[in-house]
């Protein structure tokens, strides 16, 4: 049998290390071939731990020297194995020197220290650290560090590290140096260089204590026009952290790199975050307005890591919801403040569930089916076999949702004490989910023991809610029960502790004030009910008349909702339901009912009629004057394809795009005149300014577009035409290129042709190029498939296989944004998908395992298309030297 697959590590083998690590001083040679590292190390033994070797881990490493307190190891001191080696040391303390030689420009898979046009970068969560020197790389071996690094002078002026500058100088041969102290003992994860030609966008700023501090913003040269969205976003966040959790800059300087190779989005290295340039770069001219908010929130993300994944981190690697949930948690919450602020008193809320939608559709669209498939897991997994596969959306998203609901359950101001006291006992600590959710109970006098279930249990619970009306008693009863089906390796489930917000409309569409039989006052409109049991009832007194009910408001838990509600009640809850979200979801469930109605009409040959009901209430919400542009443009976006593959019994791509573009017309069609005027009076005029308001302006003119296109309006192609000819900023030609994108013509090749001339030295514009051709629909039959023109694309000078944002725009956007002509009937996707995943595999394992968990659900497909697939999986899986990333996805992926 073929064993590519690393072997399990499982959650309950934890055991402290017997040796600290106090302090590491590293000095880099840097060469782009043969790049040389010393490190020495100075350990004590943790007495607290019963004895045993320093174990030291080690990738692709060339080991040139290994020193105990200066001399070579003693026969019998060393041992070695694939990947680590072991000292057995005397005494207390030690010294340990090491010298490794590695080779930056052949280190395709961006972990570790590697080359990108020209410049050294590194990226060391979770274990890239052992891919630069030997070294305990866990995250509970916290060190401090000093770092010198010595380069040449021309090509790598600007040498940084983490912490604060102590030293630099000129050596011989046109080489320099410079010295980094970081004052925080930190993890190896977190540590980084940059030695790389770059210009920075410097500011000062004070913080709340009254210190100095030193912000910067490194890119290339030419690039510093597109820095001060990512600097403003800084000082916003620096100011929300201090004003919202009283948490401060530790640090006289604060450092952003932006690298154009990169495998994901940031990272939080302590003072030294490095990003992808996809996360930094903004200028009017080439980046939208969804550019714009992501470079906001990503920038806030790695900065609320200082504290919540830097000054208190993870005990390992199982605990990485401690500090991602955490902190996807606190950035949604600093963009809801932001958008809220800028709308003003009265669009504040609307504003907020604008953010909250957006966030849910990403729950939604990618954490449900990873839920649902066989990479199912909790957010505290049990057991991995490549750390790099468990960065995944239920550890990132479902745990924001977790930390989400402890916010719910205690309150603003409880869940701060609780942060207090997380600060207060663990600052400088490596610590668990345990220790987290012990602060959070002990701050609020709570008892979180079912709660924690949450970080132990995977799936997505079902809630079912149904309701009973005793007129004579005025009484409404709401019974709310749940249901988690099984998930790999994992069959019993326990019930949860769930929050439900829940409100009651009247028939006369308002609100009512609630109070439950047993309470005195009626108190709010909305009020959280904690369902703990399989099924609990909740009774309502003083109910005059048979109301609607709400459930779920702001999405207050990471559920399946599932209610028995007719198309009136919810059009009803469409036009009234007072909680932005719930409003929002109505339309959608609407939504929902009618693609996948028409979907199965496809299947069965049947003409399709969209309800005339549902028109009616999608015009409703799209014309009301009273609800904010942004709003709207949500209610008006259907549910995307991911999420509606999801929901259906059997997934059935094909007919369900021809479901969407019937949708899609008749919405165009039926609504044109809504559509034209709502572009007239939305339409923003003068320069462009990144602003919430007028984003969602942009955004439901281009959403307009998109539909009178769709429909083959002359006048709304006449319009998408005009905005495309003289786009002055990103939003509007991105969104005219879109829009021209649902018009088979020759208009949308030229556009496309045009748009590639104009962008065709900047690499992230382009990006949008290639995303837009591979997500595109095909909207007649003249059209070859996509497939083809994403085969041609491959070719294009500007797409490489070895830079990951190409690889996401375009086999990203093929594969998981366009269902229906990745799994074409042929199989001729598969086939294709799966050369990639192979051709990836052999530079870079991260990105090659994104891109195989792209057919992780197949058993949810039909039949013909799973046999397709299942021959693809095995191809892949029985590649020789796979990679251990790549082997687990197949592997999963394959088993029964
Ligand atoms: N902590 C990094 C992710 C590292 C991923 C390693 N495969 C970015 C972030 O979550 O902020
Ligand atoms: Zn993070």
């Amino acid at each position: 049998m073929k064993t590519d697959q690393a072997p399990s590590i499982e959650r309950s083998d934890y055991r402290p290390l017997p040796w600290r690590v106090d302090h590491v001083e590293l000095h880099f040679a840097l060469d782009e071939e043969a790049t040389v590292v010393t490190s020495r190390l100075r350990c004590t033994r943790n007495r607290q731990v019963s004895a045993g070797p320093l174990r030291l881990l080690g990738e692709e490493l060339e080991l040139l020297g290994l020193t105990v307190d200066g001399a070579a190891p003693v026969d019998g001191q060393l041992a070695r194995g694939e990947g680590w080696l072991e000292l057995t040391l005397a005494g207390d303390t030690a010294e340990i020197g090491v010298v490794t030689r590695i080779d930056p420009r052949a280190n395709t898979t961006l972990s570790g220290l590697y080359v990108s046009r020209g410049g050294f970068f590194t990226q060391c969560e979770a274990e890239g650290f052992r891919r630069i020197t030997y070294f305990p790389d866990r995250p509970d071996a916290m060190a401090r560090f000093t770092v010198t690094l010595e380069g040449d002078a021309e090509r790598h002026p600007v040498l940084l590290s983490n912490g604060n500058l102590i030293e630099q100088g000129k050596l011989d041969g046109g080489r320099h140096y410079a010295k980094w102290e970081d004052p925080f003992p930190k993890p190896s994860y977190l540590f980084a260089l940059v030695a790389a030609k770059l210009v920075a966008l410097e500011r000062r700023v004070t913080t709340a204590s009254g210190r100095e501090v030193l912000l910067q913003v490194w890119v290339e040269d030419g690039n510093l026009d597109r820095t001060g969205h990512a600097m403003e976003s800084l000082v916003h966040s620096m100011r929300w952290d201090e004003e919202v959790f009283g948490l401060e800059l530790d640090l006289d300087r604060f450092m952003i790199v932006a690298v154009s190779d990169f495998n994901m989005g940031a990272m939080e290295n302590k003072g030294l975050n490095i990003f992808n340039a996809k996360y930094v770069l903004a200028k009017p001219e080439t980046a939208n307005d969804v550019d714009y908010e992501n470079i906001e929130s990503v920038v806030a993300h790695e900065y609320f890591h200082n504290w919540t994944g830097n000054r208190v981190t993870c005990r390992d690697w199982f605990q990485l919801t401690l500090k991602e949930g955490l902190t996807v948690f606190r950035d949604q919450e600093f963009s809801a403040d932001m958008l809220a602020q800028a709308a003003g008193a009265e669009g504040a809320a609307s504003a907020r569930a604008v953010k909250r939608i957006d966030d849910v559709r990403v729950l939604r669209a990618a954490q449900f089916p990873e839920d649902a498939g066989p990479m199912a897991h909790p957010i505290r997994p049990e057991s991995y076999h490549e750390i790099n596969n468990f960065y995944t959306a239920t550890v990132y998203e479902k745990g924001a949702e977790v930390i989400r609901m402890l916010h719910t359950l205690l309150g603003a101001e409880g869940f701060r004490n609780g942060m207090d006291l997380y600060f207060s006992y663990h600052d400088g600590q490596a610590v668990t989910c345990d220790d987290f959710v012990d602060c959070m109970a002990e701050a609020n006098g709570v008892d979180l023991d079912q709660f924690m279930r949450w970080y132990s249990q995977a799936g997505t619970p079902r809630l079912r809610a149904t309701g009973s009306y005793d007129a004579a008693g005025h009484r409404y009863t709401l019974t709310l029960s749940q249901h988690t089906l099984p998930t790999p390796g994992q069959a019993e489930k326990l019930p949860l502790a769930i929050p439900v917000a829940v409100g009651l409309i009247g028939p006369d569409g308002k609100d009512l004030p609630l109070r439950l039989e047993g309470e005195l006052h009626a108190g709010g409109t909305t009020r959280v009910l904690e369902l703990k049991g399989a099924e609990q009832s909740f009774v309502f007194a003083d109910v005059s008349a048979e109301p609607v009910p709400s459930v779920l408001r702001g999405f207050s838990a990471p559920v399946i909702l599932e209610v028995d509600e007719d198309d009136a009640r919810l059009a009803f809850r469409m036009a009234h339901d007072t909680d932005a979200f719930n409003r929002w979801d109505a339309a959608q469930r609407f939504a929902e009912r009618v693609i996948l109605g028409l979907t199965a009409d496809v299947a069965a040959g049947k003409a399709l009629h969209v309800p005339e009901s549902f028109v009616a209430a999608f015009r409703a919400m799209l014309t009301d004057g009273t609800l904010d542009p942004a709003f709207r443009a949500q209610a008006a976006a259907l549910p995307s394809e991911g999420y509606l593959l999801e929901r259906m019994a059997v997934a059935d791509p094909g007919p369900l795009r021809t479901a969407l573009i019937h949708l899609t017309r008749a919405i165009g069609a039926r609504l044109a005149n809504d559509w034209l005027s709502l572009y007239k009076t939305l339409e923003v005029s003068g320069p462009y300014r990144y602003h919430p308001g007028d984003a969602g302006r942009r955004a439901l003119c281009n959403l307009a577009l998109k539909y009178l296109v769709a429909a083959g309006s002359v006048e709304g192609f006449d319009l998408a035409r005009a905005q495309f000819a003289r786009f002055g900023n990103m939003t509007e030609g991105s969104g005219a290129l879109a829009a021209l994108m649902n018009d088979g013509g020759v208009e949308r090749d030229a556009a496309l042709a045009d748009f590639h001339s104009r962008f065709r030295d900047d690499a992230l514009v382009l990006d949008k190029w290639f995303a837009l051709q591979a997500g595109a629909w095909r909207w007649d039959a003249v059209t070859p498939p996509v497939l083809e023109r994403v085969k041609a694309l491959m070719d294009d000078p500007a797409f490489s296989l070895t830079n990951p944002n190409k690889v996401y725009a375009l086999l990203g956007s093929f594969f998981r944004a366009n269902p229906a002509e990745f799994h074409a009937v042929d199989g001729s996707g598969y086939a294709f998908w799966a050369d990639q995943v192979i051709a990836l595999d052999r530079c870079n394992p991260q990105v090659a395992a994104r891109t195989a968990r792209a057919l992780e659900n197949w058993k949810r497909y039909a039949p013909a298309l799973q046999t397709l697939i299942r021959s693809q999986l095995e191809r892949v899986r029985a590649i020789e030297g796979l990679s251990p990333d790549v082997a687990e996805i197949v592997a999963k992926a394959l088993a029964d």
